[in-house]
């Protein structure tokens, strides 16, 4: 594999509406992101993606985009955004873009003028199909709402939407509309963004029976024309592709350097592992021996000819502790440690998710009025007036599940608010800020913050953490992952108890004479041959 510049970084992701509020009006914007960047250098990260940031209506949170050049005001102007990007340069973080391409929002000024005119330039930009109004054309349930197809009276068609009525989808056959977008993201770059996550990017192809095409050729098409005339026109910038419906055998495709498309993507299988009927919406736990397998896999599959991006949470997922781990303050921060010390020894780019780097949990609203995510309350909705799931189970399953976990204010410290705003916050703050903050970890040596920290910065300095050679050990087993890394003569060895019990283990004879400990969640400091390891233990061992 191909050096590159950005191969040792972790990245971090911001949910900017929750991250620090530096006006008081309870969203977090740029100026509060700008004062804490001090503390992420601390943590060590190399790059920050942001949430989509530009003018929204914000039926879902930015990610329905009414102008491609313009800053939500909430969040700030232009530039505090070119202010952002200059104080980010000082510390050596990069910035990532999050680009919204399959979709824009209904009151983009494209989309207005498209429902308007079947004739006019912009009608072709989004996708339609005739119909009468009590007989819409034939399609999938939407994500966010109702039917794929919406009504649009003034013109008498409907227009298609993967996720909400508020969030048409760009028609990607016109080559007018793809132009104006690459020449969008070139006015980013300008601006000093140095890195693109790409939104729902393997959704832009539709399957003609009112479904998307997540498997097509075109994809990869669109991609090469995409990195040919915007990001490929600069040899520093960082991709990542959010590719819910990939394959591995797509992944390698898209970030297979040779083809010129995305550096990585993001898939899907661990988290979707688990899922029921009504997808997430379940209260059974995810599968650790199958969660394990596909980590395994990926790991596998990839090595030598793509690269993989390593996450355990974002924006849409609950909080990876609470679901992964264990959130009860007995484990919490152990099992956090746990989840950071498997993920980070893997090959690939760790995304850490904003307060994850806290042991932040989740934060089990069990009133309907406290969530704000449109799909949370679309799916309330949905399941339980079909009579499909109760009420009282639909909330235990939000409870648990829903993206809001991931989205209550980041806990800075002890003071009202979780110091992230002086107002009222645009969504509750999880009350166990008390303790679990930014404040008393800096202060602690053996917090989830300087576990991290120390994590990422292993992965600086080490070749092996990036390059080594993968295997598993322990395959079969329904408590530990553990795995080696090998790069020359060196040797690395992970070893995570992802259970409440005890494990037995027996350590691979290279490890048992000679090998340092890089990192124990417990401080351990006998490597016997033979180890009981206790609940949600972890150490990595380097050997020479
Ligand atoms: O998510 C795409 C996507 O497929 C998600 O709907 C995901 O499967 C779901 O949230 C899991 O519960 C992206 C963004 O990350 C998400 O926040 C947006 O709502 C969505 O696109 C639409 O832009
Ligand atoms: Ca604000």
């Amino acid at each position: 594999m191909d050096k590159k510049w950005w191969h040792h970084l972790t990245a971090y992701q911001i949910y900017t509406r929750s991250f620090c509020d530096s006006n008081g009006d309870g969203i977090g914007d740029f100026q509060g992101i700008i004062s804490k960047l001090d503390y992420l250098q601390e943590l060590g990260v190399g790059a920050i993606w942001i949430s989509p940031f530009n003018d929204s209506p914000n039926y879902d949170n930015g990610y329905d985009i009414s102008d491609y050049y313009a800053i939500l005001k909430d969040f700030g102007t232009t530039e505090d955004l070119e202010e952002l990007v200059k104080e980010c340069e000082k510390r050596d973080i990069i910035v990532m873009m999050d680009l919204v391409l399959n979709h824009s929002s209904n009151e983009h000024p494209w989309f207005l003028e498209a429902a308007k005119d079947r004739d006019g330039k912009y009608h072709d930009y989004y996708i339609w199909e005739e119909g009468t109004e009590d007989q819409p054309p034939q399609g999938e349930g939407a994500f966010f709402g109702g039917n794929v197809w919406e009504w649009t009276p003034q013109i008498q068609e409907y227009y298609y939407h993967t996720f909400s009525i508020q969030q048409p989808d760009l028609n990607w056959k016109n080559e007018d509309m793809r132009k104006d977008l690459y020449a969008m993201i070139r006015y980013w770059m300008e601006k000093g963004i140095r890195g693109f996550r790409m939104d729902a990017i393997d959704n832009i192809v539709k399957n003609g029976h009112g479904g998307n095409d997540q498997q097509s050729e075109k994809i990869h098409t669109y991609l090469q024309e995409m990195n040919k005339y915007s990001f490929g026109l600069q040899d520093n910038l960082l991709t990542v592709g959010e590719t819910g419906g990939t394959t591995l055998e797509m992944a390698k495709v898209y970030s297979d350097p040779e083809r010129k498309e995305l550096d990585m993507v993001f898939q899907f299988e661990h988290v979707e592992n688990g899922n029921g009927d009504y997808g997430k919406w379940t209260t059974e736990k995810y599968d650790f021996k199958e969660f394990k397998n596909i980590m395994i896999k990926w790991q596998e599959e990839l090595a030598g000819k793509a690269w993989n991006s390593l996450f355990l949470g974002n924006h849409d997922q609950p909080r990876s502790v609470s679901r992964f781990g264990n959130d009860n303050p007995a484990y919490r921060d152990i099992s956090a440690k746990m989840l950071a010390t498997c993920l980070h020894m893997m090959q690939g780019t760790p995304y850490v998710y904003q307060g994850e780097e806290l042991g932040m949990t989740n934060v089990y609203f069990d009133k309907l009025e406290d969530y704000r995510d449109i799909e949370s309350l679309h799916y309330f909705t949905e399941l339980t007036e079909t009579g499909r799931l109760t009420p009282e189970y639909m909330m235990k399953c939000l409870m648990l599940r829903s993206r809001d976990n991931a989205r209550t204010p980041m806990q800075w410290d002890t003071s009202a608010s979780a110091g992230f705003t002086t107002g009222e916050p645009w969504i509750k703050v999880n009350p166990n800020y008390r303790q679990i903050n930014a404040a008393d970890q800096l202060k602690d040596p053996d917090s989830v913050f300087h576990y991290y920290q120390k994590l990422i910065r292993l992965r600086k300095e080490m070749d092996i953490i990036v390059y080594g050679e993968f295997e598993a050990l322990y395959r079969d087993h329904d408590q530990i992952f553990a795995y080696t890394r090998k790069l020359g003569s060196e040797k690395l060895l992970t070893v995570c108890n992802f259970s409440a019990q005890e494990a037995e283990m027996e350590l691979p004879e290279t490890f048992t004479e000679g090998a340092q400990c890089l990192i124990t969640n417990m401080g351990r400091k006998v490597f016997d041959r033979k180890i009981i390891l206790n609940p949600y233990e972890a150490f990595v061992l380097y050997k020479k």
